[in-house]
């Protein structure tokens, strides 16, 4: 089992498409471990989006970031980082497949809507900045062994 951080951009939620975002998560069968409704600081955002200091983009995504509120999940399952990225799509829009949120949704790489981790050192970097462990609720659904081979 993996565990992936997700973010639902600003533009997703003022766009009403937190709804929607989360549907496509829940219906490929990801388990939802933690969620919540917040405002991205600046410390934050710097913090999770260190790798990409001193990038062109950079500044203008610190302000993209942290314009509008996020919805911030964490999602279990195996594979869970490359599910939810193929879920999500390629960074630019214009690359991301039809039927993936970006290339549904999105126009514009500034403006792609969700954030993926990209790699499982990745995840446990990113959901420590944004969930305290006690925010983390391991449980099953009844439904599992329906979408799982094994249910542990
Ligand atoms: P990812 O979100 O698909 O992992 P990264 O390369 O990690 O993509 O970039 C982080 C975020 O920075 C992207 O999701 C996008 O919002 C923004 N970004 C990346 N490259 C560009 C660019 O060339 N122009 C504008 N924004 C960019
Ligand atoms: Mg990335």
């Amino acid at each position: 089992m993996e565990r992936t951080l997700i973010i639902i951009k600003p533009d997703a939620v003022q766009r009403g498409l937190i709804g929607e975002i989360i549907t496509r998560f829940e219906r490929r069968g990801l388990r939802i471990v933690g969620m919540k409704f917040m405002r991205i600081d600046r410390a934050l955002a710097e913090k999770h989006y260190a790798e990409h200091k001193g990038k062109s983009f950079y500044e203008s995504l610190l302000d993209y970031i942290t314009s509008a509120p996020v919805v911030v999940m964490v999602l279990e399952g195996p594979n869970a980082v490359q599910i939810a990225r193929n879920t999500i799509g390629a960074t630019k829009p214009v690359e991301a497949a039809a039927g993936s949120i970006r290339g549904d949704f999105g126009l514009e790489t500034g403006r792609n809507l969700v954030h993926g981790s990209d790699s499982l050192a990745s995840s446990q970097r990113e959901i420590a900045l944004f969930f305290a462990a006690e925010e983390l609720i391991s449980w099953t659904r009844d439904v599992d062994r329906w979408i799982l081979e094994k249910v542990e």
